[in-house]
């Protein structure tokens, strides 16, 4: 299939791009270096020394023999992104092209701004070059479950069936995200459903929880390939943050009580729902929503299972509470859905003992270069 993948040089974009070209499909990634610049202009750059875009290429198709075609510029404008459809004429595009941080969206005006319009004119851009060249191509943008929060009910895939006054129907489910970003996403996802039914675009959103994990198997062979791994407060998520926290000796940032539950999968598994979602593509007109995690899991819970890994590696990890720079609740229920992603064939990465001494072992190779001042929260969501 030949895929286009927006944000292709991230966290998760350039191990797409990857898994995707080595699966045999043609694979071109457009990006404008918003993370790397991010990462400079606000002192929090990743743990590993990553070459720009084209090096990587370069490096994939020494060490595979294939080619991952590469587009440097900005989705919201939308030259360029028509240029980046004329040329690569994608059946699937993924779009990742967007601010991803939610600390990042509550740092001030600015900051707001910015993952708003970043975040919605990339959305609407794509829908209009999808409608413009190439009317067929799957839309598999990444969601995340936060925008459905922490409702005392059940979660339920996308879709909610209301019984009212003795009559049924189904709508989106509501949201009640908890940070800027994390709404942009309910208000992206609100864009591609509406131009499902106007338009018949074909779409699916990609609802996922936290990721954590560094290597994947095309990144294994070199490490100038692994992906951009960061530990800092405002692009570090949780798991890969307490990670290299329990290297570097600093306690666990536990924030506030600790209950925060979420659903976390394994970066492989990100890889393998993307390819998935891509070969059993949204009908036309079809909003397809999936919830994509592996295993539900508290804050605490997380932390003791990198004290517990830390103990065979020789690492003497503690936990610090820390006030919760967050407005989030620290008790609540949770039960989100997640069946959709199993049953078109998922075969899920656990979070097991192995898994963590794994990431453990790999940071402590980089040690050297961490750097305390990135791991103390800066960003407050009531200034
Ligand atoms: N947390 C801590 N200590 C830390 C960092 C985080 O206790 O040092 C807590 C947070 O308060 C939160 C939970 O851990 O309750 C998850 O935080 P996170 O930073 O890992 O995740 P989040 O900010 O929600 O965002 C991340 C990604 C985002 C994705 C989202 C999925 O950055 O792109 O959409 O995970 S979800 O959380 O399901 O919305």
């Amino acid at each position: 299939m030949r895929v286009l993948i927006l944000g292709g040089d991230g966290y998760l974009g350039w191990p797409t791009a990857m898994y995707l070209s080595r699966r045999g499909h043609q694979v071109a990634v457009a990006d404008n270096y918003f993370r790397r610049r991010a990462g400079m202009e606000l002192n929090c750059e990743p743990l590993l020394a990553v070459p720009n875009l084209h090096q990587r290429a370069q490096l994939w198709k020494e060490i595979s023999g294939r080619q991952i075609d590469v587009f440097i510029g900005d989705v919201c404008n939308y030259d360029f992104l028509a240029k980046v459809f004329r040329e690569a004429d994608p059946e699937g595009v993924v779009h990742y092209a967007e601010q991803p941080s939610a600390p990042y969206s509550m740092m001030g005006r600015e900051a707001a701004l910015f993952t708003l319009t970043n975040n919605l004119v990339s959305t609407c851009n794509l829908i209009h070059a999808v409608a413009e060249f190439a009317p067929d191509c799957h839309i598999v943008k990444l969601g995340t479950m936060g925008v459905y929060g922490t409702p005392n009910i059940d979660i339920e895939e996308g879709y909610l069936e209301v019984e009212h006054q003795g009559r049924k129907h189904k709508f989106l489910y509501p949201k009640t995200p908890g940070s800027l970003y994390h709404l942009t996403k309910s208000q992206d996802g609100d864009m591609l459903y509406f131009y499902c039914r106007i338009w018949d675009i074909r779409v699916t959103d990609l609802n996922q929880g936290p990721v954590y994990g560094i290597v994947t198997e095309e990144s294994g062979a070199d490490d100038r390939l692994a992906s951009i791994f960061n530990y800092d407060d405002i692009f570090g998520t949780v798991l890969n943050r307490f990670i290299v926290q329990a290297v570097a000796g600093h306690p666990l940032t536990v924030y506030g009580e600790g209950g925060q539950t979420r659903g976390y999968l394994n970066i492989k598994d990100t890889l393998a729902c993307v390819e998935l979602a891509l070969l059993h593509p949204a009908n036309p007109g079809e909003y397809r929503v999936f919830n994509q995690f592996v295993e539900t899991f508290s804050v605490n819970e997380l932390a003791d299972k990198v004290v517990e890994a830390g103990k065979e590696l020789g690492l003497k990890v503690k936990i610090n509470k820390i006030p919760n720079p967050r407005r989030e609740a620290e008790e609540h229920y949770y039960n989100p859905a997640h069946t959709g992603l199993l049953s078109l064939g998922l075969t899920p990465h656990y979070l097991t003992g192995e898994v963590l001494t794994g990431m453990l072992a790999f940071v402590r190779r980089y040690r050297e270069r961490i750097c305390p001042g990135y791991i103390l929260p800066r960003v407050k969501w009531q200034q």
